[in-house]
């Protein structure tokens, strides 16, 4: 209600809006509601301890990329932690409404236990292409030469980021290291090749490397079809709005139903993707692929920062990239102070995660913590830090599963710690559908045969085959595999009962012979 002397002034106002309008056509009053949310709200970031800072660094030729910056509240020569990712710089540093580091990074940073108790500076950017950040989108971007004839590539995009933050960031000490998973962990390989003198280390956890022999879209050949998904959420715009979807609840008759993997692209409108066209383009190992080997490309290259490759045994994903990269590298580090390879108990990624389960298995500790902890963290610090702490990491550390201990080995594979050669142990699998490690008598059948028949073809796991969002995807590597082993279009080896301890380390590598009265096939070894 109006006090009255303010009433009567409304009502003169009213009068007088009433009395300029011609007679018979007031207008209407119109009735306001203003929002009640500001133009622009300021945070007060009221508790913060840290500072969060949105830049766009300008790269080489002009494209600005975005990325976040959080330093920690009080911060003086503090080293600076970068990662570099096309996931969406701003989702991967948001994961909590909180005002403290810890909580904000825990998602994809889960070794909170390294960055924020090591009061690091941490850095994280959208590539080129992607989400925030100027410039054009190409998978996995190649270096600058057959396959990419620009004057940019990760290698450059990085020497210009890390050139921006050392010059200013002021609260750092300008060491930076560089880390990430997975196609995160491609580019700190990517960050090798021509280095900035700002960077210290390099982290590459379950890298990709080989696209075709070993890591995500093929395994040594044999195309994933359930790589198709990924390709269209992450190629078909900029910040992943358009997603694939499903029309079976069992991935396996979807692409069933479409017949084959191309059907299926062309069905989906996979085909308006540049990468999918490369894919149908080069399914065979050519040059596209050879020339973007990252293990052979550094090979090539002289070995000027320390890499801490980190690898999971039970890797889904990348099982090629790390140990790909340490043969390319290890023969450069005569010291054997520049090259460093963790192969930890783990799927794609764990090592940032609980380690203390693998499926079925359990290690008796959380040995992802225990890398974190007692490899990563000293390994970085000792780097990255003005008073560079000692470092007591050996040059490979590698966890038996069995006997559950970590072992610090000098090289790898090391199929045995002393007394023995490191020569690869052949294990005979003789078409009597027997294994065993004595060269099979002669006479046997020369081949053991099956029936396999394309239009059931053998599922790479258990159905209902899911999608690799799925709870399940990360462990499929050690799935019981007895029930395929019954099926008759799958040959199985069997020794016979073990009498003595067998420990098998190292990279297996199956020579298989094999010809199909068919027109093609897929042969994969378990
Ligand atoms: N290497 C992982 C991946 C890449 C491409 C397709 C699917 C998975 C990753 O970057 O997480």
């Amino acid at each position: 209600m109006l006090p009255s002397s303010a009433s009567r002034f409304a009502a003169s106002v009213l009068g007088l809006l009433l009395a300029a309008a011609p007679a018979g056509s007031v207008p209407a009053q119109v009735a306001t509601l203003p929002s009640e949310t500001p133009a622009k709200v300021v945070a007060t970031n009221d508790g913060f301890d840290h500072v969060r800072r949105d830049v766009m660094i300008a790269m080489r030729d002009g494209v600005k990329l975005h990325t976040v910056i959080l330093v920690p509240n009080g911060a003086k020569r503090a080293p600076i932690l970068l990662t570099r990712t096309p996931y969406d710089a701003t989702a991967l540093t948001s994961h909590a409404p909180s005002a403290h580091l810890g909580p904000v990074l825990q998602g994809y940073d889960n070794a909170t236990n390294v960055i924020v108790d090591g009061g690091y500076i941490r850095v994280v950017q959208d590539v080129r292409g992607k989400y925030g950040s100027e410039g054009d989108y190409v998978m996995n971007r190649p270096l600058r030469g057959p396959q990419n004839p620009t004057a940019v590539d990760h290698a450059t995009d990085t020497y210009d980021t890390i050139d921006w933050l050392v010059k200013n960031i002021p609260e750092s000490n300008g060491k930076v290291g560089i880390l990430g998973i997975s196609y995160d962990g491609f580019l700190p390989l990517m960050a090798l090749v021509n280095p900035h003198p700002a960077l210290k280390v390099s982290v590459p956890m379950n890298p990709m490397v080989d696209g075709w022999m070993g890591d995500d879209w093929f395994h040594n050949g044999a195309f994933r079809q359930l790589m198709m998904p990924y390709m269209y959420d992450q190629e078909a715009t900029r910040s992943g709005d358009a997603q694939w979807w499903n029309t079976h609840y069992d991935l396996y008759d979807t692409y069933l139903q479409a017949g084959s993997a191309g059907e299926l692209g062309r069905r989906r409108g996979l085909e308006q993707v540049g990468f999918w066209r490369k894919v149908l383009e080069h399914p065979s190992y050519d040059a596209y692929w050879r020339d973007q080997a990252v293990d052979k490309i550094l090979a090539g290259q002289p070995l000027k920062v320390p890499v801490l490759l980190v690898h999971s045994l039970w890797d889904q994903e990348d099982s090629y990239g790390a140990p790909s990269v340490y043969r390319a590298l290890e023969p450069k580090d005569t010291d054997n102070d520049k090259v460093f390879l963790v192969l930890g108990p783990w799927f794609h990624g764990q090592s940032i995660g609980d380690g203390s389960v693998l499926g079925a298995i359990r290690f008796e500790s959380n040995t992802a913590l225990a890398f974190r902890r007692d490899i990563l963290r000293p390994f970085l610090d000792h780097y990255l830090k003005d008073d560079a702490p000692t470092a007591d990491v050996a040059p490979v550390t590698a966890f038996e599963t069995g006997t559950n201990t970590w072992r610090r080995l000098n090289a790898w594979p090391a199929g045995c710690t002393s007394g023995c050669s490191i020569t690869a142990t052949p294990l005979y699998l003789s078409p009597a559908a027997n294994a065993g490690f004595d060269l099979p008598s002669a006479g046997l059948a020369p081949f053991t045969e099956y029936v396999s028949d394309p239009a059931k073809p053998v599922p790479f796991r258990a159905r209902p085959t899911l999608s690799t969002s799925d709870a399940g995807w990360p462990t499929w590597l050690v799935d019981d595999q007895r029930e395929a082993s019954g099926r008759t279009d799958v040959v199985s080896f069997t020794t016979d009962v073990l009498k003595v301890l067998v420990k098998i380390s190292g990279q297996p590598i199956a020579n298989l012979v094999a010809s199909t009265t068919g027109t093609d096939a897929d042969w994969v070894v378990k």
